[in-house]
């Protein structure tokens, strides 16, 4: 039987969604030009004003928001609350250029855990359930949303927050943990040191995963289901949209339902920035209808996905976006082809070997190159020369009609590849140092 943590919201009709959003759009775009001054300047050199807003199709009029936005509005200028009224902030890990740094009123905490409570009702969460949350504490959102959202459900919380593995292992079996939420590659780090371990899925208690933060294949799924034993969901979110929650997966793991209660989601073309029709892949676009410390509307997220309405078995009427397949900013452009990391992931899983790779594109005599370093396991390593060979030529011909080109292979030893406790790096592109 699936379970709804607010069943009047995430089964509403559409007309009442409808219905829902107009209202909540149009005082939140009151609530920017009254008290954003960023934004509404955007707005007054776009000539448009919280008048001409009167349904959703109005939102296209509005202006985009973008990471560049937020650089220059750093830190303070996006606000929507006063300092005063705000009790908590949470910030990106900012690879590049300046973190975002998101503020939050007591209500927009609520609000959010309320989404990540979802969540773990989705993955079949109760107040019987014992759950692990093993993603980061601190600045990142994914150690906090989930902790605020397992206590909504009423799990009895463990705040492992990442790394120590074999700790992690020693709570879930000595504490009898349920549900685990962390990074799918964390997660399928923790199935390996199991493994090594001399622990097989039938010895620890888990029942299921909810797992997010960066783009993983349904490969990599199926792998970390059968070395825990357990159902793995998807959760979706980002740090200037509140954080994990933002979506999620049910039962049917078909697809990520966007809370729309809270967030409007929309694909456009990330060149033209032209709104593309539902079943369109393009880059998703949010606003958020309900927070109030940090309210953006129509922010460039540069996650490319696709968002479907069809009839969802689980009985959510929200609609469902597809797995991301990584940031418009994570795709590669290797002699002219795109190429997203997820692609590759996908053909080396698919030949049997686990999510340990690193991907490093060069340029040398002014011609891109792509190396792709895949670790055996245990049971394929052997100096077998020819064997090895044998192997690399299989992976090099998977990518080639994969990608459409042709990528140099490494295979390396067992265990070579630094393990992440947090989201993986993938990709050196020393195009770039
Ligand atoms: O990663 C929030 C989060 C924490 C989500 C825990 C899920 C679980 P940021 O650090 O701001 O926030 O990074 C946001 O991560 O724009 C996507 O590119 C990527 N991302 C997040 N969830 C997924 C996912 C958190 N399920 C950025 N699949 C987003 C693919 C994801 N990519």
């Amino acid at each position: 039987m699936e379970r709804y943590y607010q069943p009047e919201i995430e089964t509403a009709p559409r007309e009442e969604m409808i219905r829902l959003q107009t209202e909540r759009l149009i005082k939140q775009v009151k609530h920017v030009w009254d008290d954003v001054p960023y934004y509404r300047k955007k707005m007054e050199d776009k000539g448009v004003s919280p008048e001409d807003i009167k349904t959703l199709d109005d939102l296209k009029k509005l202006p985009f928001l973008s990471k560049a936005d937020l650089r220059e509005a750093y830190p303070y200028g996006l606000m929507g609350a006063p300092l005063k009224d705000c009790v908590r902030i949470q910030s990106t890990s900012g690879t590049t250029g300046k973190r975002v740094v998101a503020f939050y009123t007591k209500e927009d905490v609520d609000l959010w855990e309320d989404c990540c409570a979802r969540a773990i009702t989705a993955a079949g969460g109760t107040n019987e359930d014992v759950c692990q949350v093993a993603y980061g504490y601190g600045l990142f959102t994914g150690g906090p949303g989930l902790n605020g959202g397992s206590h909504k459900v009423g799990c009895l919380t463990i705040p492992t927050s990442s790394g120590n593995t074999e700790r992690q292992i020693m709570f879930i079996r000595d504490l009898s943990a349920t549900i685990l939420c962390c990074t799918p590659s964390y997660a399928a780090y923790l199935g390996e040191t199991m493994k090594e371990m001399g622990l097989g899925p039938d010895d620890i208690p888990l029942k299921a995963g909810i797992f997010g933060a960066e783009a993983w294949s349904e490969e990599m799924r199926r792998d970390i289901q059968a070395t825990l034993g357990i159902k793995a969901y998807d959760i979706y979110g980002l740090t200037e949209l509140s954080g994990p929650g933002v979506a999620f997966e049910c039962s049917a793991q078909a697809g990520m339902h966007i809370n729309e209660d809270h967030f409007i989601a929309e694909i456009i073309d990330p060149v033209t920035e032209e709104v593309l029709p539902e079943g369109q892949q393009g880059e998703l676009v949010f606003t958020a209808l309900t927070k109030r410390a940090f309210p953006l509307i129509r922010y460039r997220t540069r996650d490319i996905c696709v968002l479907s309405r069809e009839k969802c078995p689980c009985g959510r009427t929200h609609v469902k976006m597809s797995k991301p397949r990584g940031r418009s900013d994570d795709m590669l452009i290797i002699r002219g082809v795109n190429v997203f990391p997820s692609q590759i992931e996908t053909v080396l899983l698919n030949q049997g070997y686990p999510a340990n790779y690193q991907i490093i594109v060069d340029r040398v005599n002014h011609t891109d190159t792509l190396d792709v370093q895949v670790e055996m396991t245990p049971e394929m390593f052997t100096d077998n020369m020819g064997e090895i060979a044998a192997r690399q030529k299989l992976l090099v011909e998977g990518l080639r009609s994969m990608l459409g080109l042709t990528a140099k292979v490494t295979l390396v030893a067992p265990k070579s590849i630094v393990r992440s406790e947090g989201k993986a790096v993938r990709v050196i592109d020393k195009r770039k140092i």
